[in-house]
């Protein structure tokens, strides 16, 4: 029978130091894919949430944690989504992420801690589903400092940003094929574009059949 079926969303992912602009560009590719079909953005850690309540008195530093504790804390945040997520990629709708299990791996990879290797800090995130592409704004750690200041959390100094873009880097080169890195230091609107045209590459991958794959 010939059953029209639509297919599944594209789930893209934006990453990258404090300062990038990701926030900015998910949001504008966002505007620009909902003329295309379905589109949602999504961002994490998703402070909604009851673990995501914990990690926000932990970035604005009204709660001190262990650092691994914390770390599990932003990956349970993301399984606490994962259903949500599936349900939402299989019924054809294609769903943006602001910061991903990547964020989680960086950033913890970047504390140095003793044991916690980039390797484990992967390993609680390992089944989750996997970004069909995921899109790395690149900016040196001391462009991002000067673009109008960090705020007052956590991790927005440039000594840690500078740990954090060496794991990023780790990262990418775990994947190459999947990672797509932009120079996030040019014109607003110029990144925009070449951001749109990546994303309907990857919806065209995704329309071929290109299957869900899982993070590992
Ligand atoms: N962050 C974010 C982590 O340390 N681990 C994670 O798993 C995620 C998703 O949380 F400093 C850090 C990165 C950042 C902070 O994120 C809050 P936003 O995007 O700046 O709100
Ligand atoms: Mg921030």
């Amino acid at each position: 029978t010939l059953t029209q079926h639509r297919g599944r969303g594209a789930l893209i992912c934006f990453e990258g130091l404090d300062r990038s602009g990701k926030s900015t560009q998910s949001k504008r590719l966002l505007e620009y894919l909902k003329q295309q079909g379905d589109v949602e953005l999504w961002r994490f850690p998703d402070r909604e949430t009851p673990t995501g309540t914990l990690i926000t008195a932990y970035l604005e530093n009204a709660e001190s944690l262990d650092d691994r504790a914390v770390h599990l804390l932003y990956s349970a945040n993301r399984w606490e989504k994962m259903q949500g997520m599936v349900k939402k990629l299989e019924s054809g709708t294609t769903i943006l992420l602001d910061r991903y299990a990547y964020s989680g791996a960086a950033y913890t990879a970047a504390k140095n801690i003793q044991g916690a290797s980039l390797a484990w800090c992967q390993a609680s995130d390992a089944g989750l589903p996997a970004p069909d592409r995921t899109i790395y704004l690149h900016m040196s750690p001391t462009a991002a400092a000067s673009r109008s200041g960090y705020g007052k959390e956590r991790y927005e100094n440039i000594r840690f940003q500078e740990q954090v873009a060496q794991q990023y880097n780790a990262l990418a080169q775990q994947e190459p094929a999947s990672w797509s890195i932009v120079d996030a230091d040019q014109d607003v609107d110029v990144l925009s574009t070449e951001i749109q045209h990546l994303a309907m590459t990857v919806l065209d991958d995704v329309k071929q059949g290109r299957a869900l794959r899982h993070l590992r």
